[in-house]
């Protein structure tokens, strides 16, 4: 019952002659051995028989899944880099869980579906288009290693958007809700970029 997880490699290659590990978007630095735990929220007291993951809006099958039934789909581990825009980056990290695109399939997105605002059972959000949660680049994540996440870090789960910046991996996911138009979350209302690619930069507004 127990299958391996895929691994999805996140870019990772090696220092060139400036020095300057490739890795590492324009004005990060490497937070090495350190995790900061970044929340606007009080860490919530969930654990994983309270714990819901929900796929509702512009869907054909609006979907609720509970711990158990969230793991009975394939499992998948994202094994790269990840990018707080408070500038620290954390190289090789290893979540594992579900891709978004299993949830997704299974409530079925309808065409008129563009955005998605993700959502936490604490209240907090953030928006991202579709396309960024959808062709292996996304996931709801209960493992860092070989460990159970950490409720600090999101634990039970939390969704996982590596090659965003770290803000829109809403920690104790809750749902994704599918709408036609981009609807700015927690962040993006308070002067953030509404999608945050790391590599161009897009931290605030106008970026
Ligand atoms: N629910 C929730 N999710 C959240 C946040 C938050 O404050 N609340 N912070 C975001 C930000 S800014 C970052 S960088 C990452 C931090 O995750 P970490 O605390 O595990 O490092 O979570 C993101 N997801
Ligand atoms: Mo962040």
């Amino acid at each position: 019952m127990t299958r391996p997880p895929t691994v999805t490699r996140g870019f990772t290659g090696r220092s060139g002659s400036s020095g300057r590990d490739p890795r590492l978007p324009p004005g990060q630095y490497d937070a090495r051995d350190t995790w900061p735990v970044l929340s606007a929220e009080v860490t919530p007291r969930l654990g994983p028989a309270d714990w819901t993951f929900r796929v509702g809006g512009l869907v054909a099958r609006p979907t609720t899944w509970t711990w158990d039934e969230a793991h009975t789909l394939p499992p998948s581990s994202y094994e790269g880099d990840i990018h707080c825009v408070t500038g620290w980056s954390k190289f090789g990290v290893r979540l594992t869980g579900v891709s978004v695109d299993d949830f997704l399939a299974a409530a079925g997105p309808l065409p008129t579906a563009t955005h998605a605002v993700a959502y936490s059972h604490t209240g907090y959000t953030a928006n991202l288009p579709l396309a960024d949660l959808t062709g292996g680049r996304a996931w709801i994540a209960w493992e860092y290693g070989d460990a159970p996440l950490a409720p600090e870090h999101g634990g039970p789960a939390r969704l996982v958007v590596p090659h965003l910046y770290f803000w829109k991996s809403a920690k104790w996911v809750a749902g994704l809700h599918l709408l036609d138009h981009d609807e700015p979350g927690f962040w993006e209302r308070n002067g953030y970029h509404t999608r945050g690619n790391p590599w161009q930069e897009e931290r605030y507004r106008g970026d």
